[in-house]
């Protein structure tokens, strides 16, 4: 194998939402099961093999699949599960490659590239094992693609949906892709599928068998170009982990309004307490600070300050938020129904400059004995330390 080579491999979990649902009610299995929204709006997340079928699909309004699969199963769905299904794969996955990209709640891409000592070359072996771990360890089925790169493994994990697997080489990549209707490369939608069926091209070797000038002077230089490289099968996208967190930050909706100042400024106390703890958790320093008000009649305001002094410790947090709330005018009678406190703007951890090094070091190396407690307790033990003495001792 190539040094360059790389190898992608891309899971979808099948009928992701309904699957769960069989899972845990037997009773509906082997039935048409429909996941959505019921109200009369409603559209369908998602639909078991039984009920496509009969033609249900995502993203069909709730009513014309009611009147297709008049005897469906229809539910709600139960978003928190299906949350901790999908973190449940995603820790399966961490173990066959370290380089993730989550795509979506069932779906992610693992960089292979490099990997020959876990998958000794055998792809398709180390496909299968991903599959049947799934399968154990979450009782479900998914399908899987491993190519090149992420456009064919994403196309493969689709070829042979339920339960596939299918493994695109180069040397195939043309017998493979070259069939398939133009509408499978990825960012063709029904538009462009018409704007190219105008001229003729139907299936993907249609475009990979014409000369890029003609296919340019037809579509233009920038979406020519990109179609003639995946019509080729080639894509170099790499595999992205998530980004960076761009914010962190806690709300809380009080179960009745606030009615008083010093009320909402304990509240932004034990926030700013609990955004502060987070920061220092990812080694971030957040150079702005914002805080959020929902009054009783939900109107919604934001505040926020651009600090030259990045921050990432309670009082500093709490300081910045308590000036932008002094200045937020709550009009008379009104409660406070939300608070919320977040940073943003983050760099790495600070450096301690000449002119305030021994008040810095002071704080940091209290709050790493406050952190440890957290760690160790939790955040809810410390809470109080953080409004009182901590405070004091910082004075
Ligand atoms: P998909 O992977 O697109 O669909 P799926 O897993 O249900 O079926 P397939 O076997 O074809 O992969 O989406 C994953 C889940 O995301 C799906 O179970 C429900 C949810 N979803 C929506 O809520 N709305 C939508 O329009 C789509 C496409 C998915
Ligand atoms: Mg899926």
């Amino acid at each position: 194998m190539a040094q360059h080579e790389r190898w992608i491999l891309h899971v979808d979990m099948d009928c992701f939402f309904a699957a769960v649902e069989q899972r845990d009610n037997p009773e509906l299995r082997g039935k048409p099961v429909i996941v959505g929204g019921l109200s009369g709006r409603g559209v369908v997340s998602t639909a078991s093999y039984e009920a496509r079928k009969y033609g249900v699909h995502s993203a069909m309004p709730m009513a014309v699949a009611r009147r297709k699969c008049p005897d469906g199963i229809f539910m709600q769905g139960n978003y928190p599960q299906y949350g901790a299904v999908s973190a449940q794969i995603f820790e399966i996955l961490s173990h066959f490659s370290p380089l993730i990209e989550p795509l979506s709640i069932d779906e992610g891409f693992l960089d292979l590239t490099g990997m020959e000592r876990f998958t000794k070359g055998r792809l398709r072996d180390y496909g299968l094992k991903l599959k049947q771990t799934i399968l154990a360890e979450t009782g479900l089925v998914a399908s899987v693609g491993i190519a090149p790169n992420k456009f064919l493994a994403k196309l493969g994990s689709d070829l042979e949906k339920p339960d596939g697997l299918v493994i695109i080489r180069p040397e195939n990549i043309e017998r493979i892709l070259w069939p398939l209707p133009i509408s499978r490369i990825w960012g063709v939608g029904r538009k462009t599928e018409e704007r190219l069926a105008a001229f003729g091209y139907r299936h993907i070797g249609d475009i990979a068998k014409k000369d890029i000038d003609t296919l340019q002077k037809q579509v233009g230089g920038r979406l020519a170009n990109h179609l003639m490289e995946l019509a080729h099968g080639r894509d170099d996208r790499p595999v992205e982990p998530l980004r960076e967190v761009q914010s962190i930050g806690k709300e809380n909706t009080f179960e009745e309004d606030l009615k008083s100042r010093p009320e909402a400024e304990k509240h932004l106390l034990s926030l700013a307490a609990q955004v502060g703890w987070r920061l220092r958790r990812g080694g971030k320093n957040a150079h702005t600070v914002q805080i959020k008000i929902r009054l009783s009649d939900f109107s919604t305001y934001t505040r926020q300050k651009t600090l030259t002094e990045a921050v990432c410790y309670d009082e500093d947090i709490y300081r910045e938020a308590k000036n932008l709330f002094d200045a937020f005018a709550i009009p008379a009678g009104s409660g406070i129904r939300l608070l919320g406190v977040s940073c943003s703007g983050f760099d790495g951890p600070s450096e301690i400059s000449l002119f305030n090094g021994e008040e810095k070091r002071k704080k940091e190396s209290l709050y790493s004995a406050i952190d440890k407690i957290k760690a160790k307790f939790g955040e809810g033990k410390i809470g109080h330390l953080g409004e009182s003495r901590v405070f004091d001792s910082l004075k």
